[in-house]
């Protein structure tokens, strides 16, 4: 099958994140011939080495890579498959091709876990142009597209974990420091966050501070800037400020850790895999709607109450209550049973067929009908 898949960078970097996963996956699990259009190659080259930000076409991974600019090539005529993601509106001279061809249109939508998407995933909608478009939703059910996740991840995840010493070299390369490292060996609890600026950062450095075990904390440079002081007080954790890191290295990051803070919808996914708990900051929304996703995903994540209560209050920090929150779902029982929480997340949304695989079938089904 060939595929156009077209990416707007919106802001941050989950919408390159997903669209490259997914790029990814359907050319080396799936054999198809991809050309992936992205208009911001500066953040794509920020979570993938060895992308040139000023090239207009450029082939990485398998994938054909296209700088889709305000003149797109004319000779680029749209393939079998057009997946838009997120709603990104693919260029009128595009479109006008399609018209032409009838492609399988596709539009992506953003990871929700709330019933309503599963009554949607698949319908079509018919334009006037007479073109049909075909919205794909994500999902945390066998009614949805699924989850993005790649084949032999699990095995990867399993030796890593497996091995301190494979965890310390990919720390050590990722740029922690032995001494910081040495401190996991002497039973600290490593900690990932990648947050919003939203984020009650200090909090959670005060919960772990007053903690018994020590925290090695982990956070991207320009995280939650206001941790440096909130990590200077007697007891508080150790932390490492790392630099942006390549999304296979970010995954392993989120392997390594006892703990990941996550946010958005790409790194909150790969989290899951990680099958260690997690604390998801949604991406934030006006009138609160986001919270109501939250909850939506929170009635099917099995953690213990205690975990629930650390997660709204992390994504409500105007209630004041994540440092409490965060001293309760680390008590040794509570800690415990989230572990064995995270672990069955992982096993029953890996159990579901992924994405790309879900998607490949739907467009290959499309495309017979055509
Ligand atoms: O960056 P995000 O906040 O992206 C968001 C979400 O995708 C949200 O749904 C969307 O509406 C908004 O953008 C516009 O969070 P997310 O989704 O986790 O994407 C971050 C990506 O960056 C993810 O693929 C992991 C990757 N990453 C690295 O590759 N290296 C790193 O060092 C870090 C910190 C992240």
């Amino acid at each position: 099958m060939q595929a156009d898949i077209f990416c707007r960078v919106v802001d941050n970097y989950g919408d390159i994140g997903v669209c490259w996963r997914l790029a990814r996956q359907l050319a080396r699990d799936h054999g198809w011939d991809i050309r992936l259009w992205v208009d911001d190659l500066a953040s794509f080259a920020h979570i993938q080495p060895g992308i040139d930000a000023s090239a207009p076409r450029q082939q990485a991974a398998g994938v054909d890579i296209v700088h889709w600019s305000d003149a797109p090539d004319p000779a680029l005529t749209p393939r079998d498959v057009v997946i838009e993601a997120f709603a990104c509106d693919p260029p009128a001279a595009f479109v006008d091709g399609m018209r032409r061809s009838h492609p399988v249109w596709i539009n992506l939508e953003y990871l929700s876990a709330e019933a309503w998407v599963e009554s949607c995933h698949g319908l079509p909608s018919q334009r006037p142009d007479g073109l049909v478009k075909h919205f794909f939703f994500p999902g945390f059910t066998a009614a949805t597209g699924g989850l993005l996740r790649e084949s032999g991840l699990s095995a990867e995840r399993d030796a890593l974990q497996a091995s301190a010493g494979l965890q310390d070299s990919f720390l050590r390369s990722a740029g922690v420091p032995d001494d910081a490292l040495a401190l996991r060996r002497d039973g600290a609890r490593t900690v990932s966050l990648f947050c919003y600026p939203s984020a009650p950062a200090g909090e959670l450095a005060q919960a772990l501070a007053a903690d018994s075990r020590p925290t090695l904390l982990l956070a991207p440079q320009g995280v939650a800037p206001g941790l440096e002081t909130a990590c200077q007080a007697p007891g508080a954790p150790r932390l490492v400020r790392l630099p942006f890191i390549a999304q296979p290295d970010f995954d392993r990051l989120l392997w390594c850790a006892d703990l990941n803070f996550v946010r958005g919808e790409d790194s909150f996914v790969r989290a899951a895999w990680a099958a260690r708990p997690l604390v998801w900051q949604i991406y934030p929304q006006e009138e609160n709607i986001h919270l109501e996703k939250l909850d939506a995903w929170l009635a099917r994540y099995p953690a213990p109450e205690s975990a629930h209560a650390l997660i709204r209050a992390w994504n409500q920090p105007e209630s004041g209550d994540t440092s409490a929150a965060a001293t309760a779902a680390l008590a040794p029982d509570a800690w415990l049973a989230w572990i064995a929480a995270a672990r069955l997340w992982d096993a029953s949304q890996s159990a579901l067929p992924g994405l790309a695989e879900n998607l490949a079938a739907f467009c290959a089904d499309l495309a017979k009908k055509r």
